[in-house]
């Protein structure tokens, strides 16, 4: 049967590429009546950066308010923090000794985030592709619905899982599947459009963040760079224009609809008109999620406690396959 694992890493505010790459999809997959488990990965967030726990603590719980103001439903999915669940640390040493250097040494993420001075970078930022293979890996996932960044993380999940097979001569981990669709796959800068949208940018004005109210969301928009041209009669009349295709995008995967058609309805508008009605959809989409989220903030002694119950299911899923792997291993227990 097909199970779905997915998450994000709690740093920051969550912004409209996390919500429509990832968190608008997750919520899709459950009312599909999926199989979905849905983490909030708190290890990886203390890989690219010092963390201030306090800081950590919160980023945690506000993005567990963000899944549930955007629609997860503790009673149908698994929702919890990584670090609630030891196995996933325990596979990924196991998963760390399958990995090759060399294979870690392709990864363009590192790469980016560790930027030029790799020497400075953590092991564990290097180490993170492996965490992630295990977080997947750990429920025997076969579907992680991901933005377009994400694709070669998957890859190599993949990768892992078949040497694990092969060197131990079993059938025991299963093929995954990156899930990569939509209109916004890839949600750029709302300052330069060959940048993807990212919670870490140091530009606020470079992104949407799901806790932004209704002004500092119109106003964003507003202000979002473009060309001096009017939008094009066809979607094909986008491919040199990033800006203007990343606006596109976005207004088509909040209105679920394709780029084409915003095209038809908006094709020759000039982006004086064009940006309002893209900010009113946007407030209308998003205001009502920031507005919940801040809700569900007044009450963390709650969203400790879903944490905490999706923990324990999240750990009965993981222990038989953290036994399994250890008795495959060798590891007397
Ligand atoms: N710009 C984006 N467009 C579409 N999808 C995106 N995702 C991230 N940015 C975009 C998807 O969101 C999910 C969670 O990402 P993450 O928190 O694990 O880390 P990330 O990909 O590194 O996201 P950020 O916002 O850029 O975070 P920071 O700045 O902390 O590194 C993933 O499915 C991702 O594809």
């Amino acid at each position: 049967t097909p199970r779905v694992f997915s998450g994000i890493q709690p740093t920051n505010h969550l912004q409209l590429g996390n919500y429509l790459g990832a968190v608008k999809r997750f919520v899709a997959m459950q009312n599909d009546g999926m199989e979905t488990i849905y983490c909030i990965v708190d290890q990886h967030a203390i890989t690219a950066s010092f963390q201030n726990p306090a800081d950590l603590r919160h980023a945690t719980r506000e993005l567990a308010s963000a899944y549930l103001a955007c629609g997860l439903d503790p009673a149908k999915s698994v929702l919890f923090n990584q670090s609630q669940v030891p196995a996933h640390s325990q596979l990924a040493w196991v998963f760390n000794c399958v990995a090759r250097m060399g294979w870690m040494n392709r990864m363009t993420q590192f790469k980016d985030k560790a930027g030029k001075n790799a020497e400075k970078a953590s092991l564990g930022l290097y180490a993170y592709p492996a965490l992630m293979a295990a977080d997947i890996l750990l429920y025997h996932a076969t579907h992680v619905p991901v933005g377009e960044d994400q694709k070669q993380h998957v890859e190599l999940t993949r990768d892992i899982a078949a040497k694990f097979n092969h060197d131990y001569g079993v059938d025991f981990f299963p093929e995954t599947q990156p899930i990569i669709e939509g209109a916004a796959t890839r949600v750029m800068s709302l300052r330069d459009g060959t940048k993807k949208m990212s919670k870490s940018d140091p530009s606020d004005a470079s992104r949407i963040n799901l806790t932004d109210d209704a002004d500092t969301i119109a106003r964003k928009i507003r202000k979002a760079k473009t060309d001096p041209e009017p939008l094009p009669e066809t979607v094909e009349g986008l491919a040199d224009r990033p800006e203007a295709r990343n606006l596109v995008n976005i207004y088509a995967a909040l209105a679920e609809i394709t780029a084409a058609d915003v095209i038809a309805q908006h094709g020759g508008s000039q982006f004086g008109s064009f940006k309002p009605a893209l900010a009113d959809l946007a407030v209308d989409k998003l205001a009502p999620i920031s507005t919940e989220m801040a809700r569900l903030m007044g009450d963390v002694t709650e969203i400790d406690r879903v944490l905490s119950q999706g923990a324990e299911r999240a750990a009965a899923m993981a222990e038989p396959i953290i036994a399994q792997t250890y008795d495959i291993v060798g590891f007397v227990r």
